[in-house]
């Protein structure tokens, strides 16, 4: 048999040296297990004298002590490696740079039509939308549109095969509001309108926003006042406005409207083509057919009405040259609204 001294020796080197947890077990089971060498020794005691035992046995059990100190030291030792090891690998390096959230920003025709909609709110008009797939009716005939008005003609106007149509302007929520809404009646009416035109100046999807007042007494004089104010709302600075004579088939009188060129002020640059006017939208009398056919009394109330190119107002108001740019969704551009 190995001596005490070699086995406490032995065991030592064994158990320092274990490579991993499983090892140290068998190791533990060698030296201290039921059969193991420790065991062996204490049953040997039996073989001494009554004098010599209690030192044999508190030799052995100091040994045994001490390798269990051992293998509790050593398997601690795994242990906390095994926690080292994984925190080490399921650690967040908390100074890497984070992943940045865009921000995004709203659309200029989104704003012009935030700006337009606080502008009339504010001065007592409802804001409407309808249908963007219209009918004749409403879209043509209902306006005072002769049957064969060359507007109606394939080439501009976008047909489905079954006749109804993509409205071509924002007069058609007017007209079901009319017809849906006693008199008096003040409202605005913006979205998309489509038509069938594409180049430097036109895209077949664009913006229009329509005013409509209807009441009694209401005169030119109140759409000139309108118009004024809206302008001046809008261009947030007094603007010299006038009126040329025009036609449209739902008006009468009808007028277009320009502003002092907001670029030059009224000097003549590039932007007015050096007639320090600019055109922004077309207005007029509501035409007493027009009134008559939405089921109104045209002796008893008046109407005035005006539309405008939404897409034109933001380019003017922005500062934007080029219209191409509001439909191409490029971030450089957008990002700076
Ligand atoms: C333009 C001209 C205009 C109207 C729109 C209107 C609507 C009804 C009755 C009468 Cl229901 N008029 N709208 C009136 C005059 C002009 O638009 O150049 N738009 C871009």
């Amino acid at each position: 048999m190995e001596s005490l001294e070699d086995i406490l020796r032995n065991a030592t080197k064994a158990i320092q040296s274990a490579p991993d947890l499983k090892t140290l077990d068998n190791i533990r089971v060698q030296y201290l297990g039921k059969k193991g060498q420790l065991t062996d020794y204490l049953k040997t005691l039996g073989q001494l004298s009554p004098e010599e035992r209690p030192l044999a046995g508190q030799k052995i059990n100091t040994v045994k002590e001490s390798l269990q100190a051992l293998i509790e030291e050593r398997t601690h030792q795994f242990k906390y490696a095994l926690i080292a090891e994984q925190l080490a690998a399921e650690a967040i390096d908390v100074s890497l740079p984070g992943r940045s959230q865009e921000v995004g920003s709203i659309h200029p025709i989104t704003k012009t039509f935030q700006n337009l909609q606080q502008i009339f709110t504010q001065m007592g008009f409802i804001v409407l939308d309808g249908p963007e797939i219209e009918d004749d009716y409403h879209n043509f005939a209902a306006l005072n549109f002769p049957e064969l008005h060359p507007a109606r003609a394939m080439q501009d106007t976008f047909y489905f095969a079954n006749g109804m149509l993509l409205r071509t302007h924002m007069s058609t929520v007017q007209i079901r509001a009319m017809i849906q809404m006693p008199p008096p009646l003040r409202m605005v009416a913006m979205g998309r309108v489509y038509r069938n035109e594409f180049d430097i100046t036109h895209t077949p999807m664009f913006h229009q926003m329509e005013c409509l007042m209807i009441d009694e007494h209401v005169s030119f004089a109140d759409l000139k006042g309108l118009l004024q104010e809206f302008l001046y709302a809008f261009f947030s600075k007094d603007i010299a406005i006038r009126f040329r004579p025009s036609y449209f088939p739902f008006t009468e009188p009808s007028a277009e409207v320009d502003i002092a060129c907001v670029s030059c002020n009224g000097k003549g640059c590039r932007i007015c083509k050096k007639s320090g006017w600019l055109e922004v939208l077309g207005c007029g009398m509501v035409h007493p057919n027009v009134l008559k056919m939405a089921g109104i009394d045209s002796e008893r109330f008046q109407g005035l009405a005006f539309g405008a190119g939404v897409d034109r107002l933001a380019l003017l108001k922005y500062g934007i040259s080029d219209l191409r740019s509001l439909f191409e969704n490029d971030l450089r551009f957008l990002k700076q609204f």
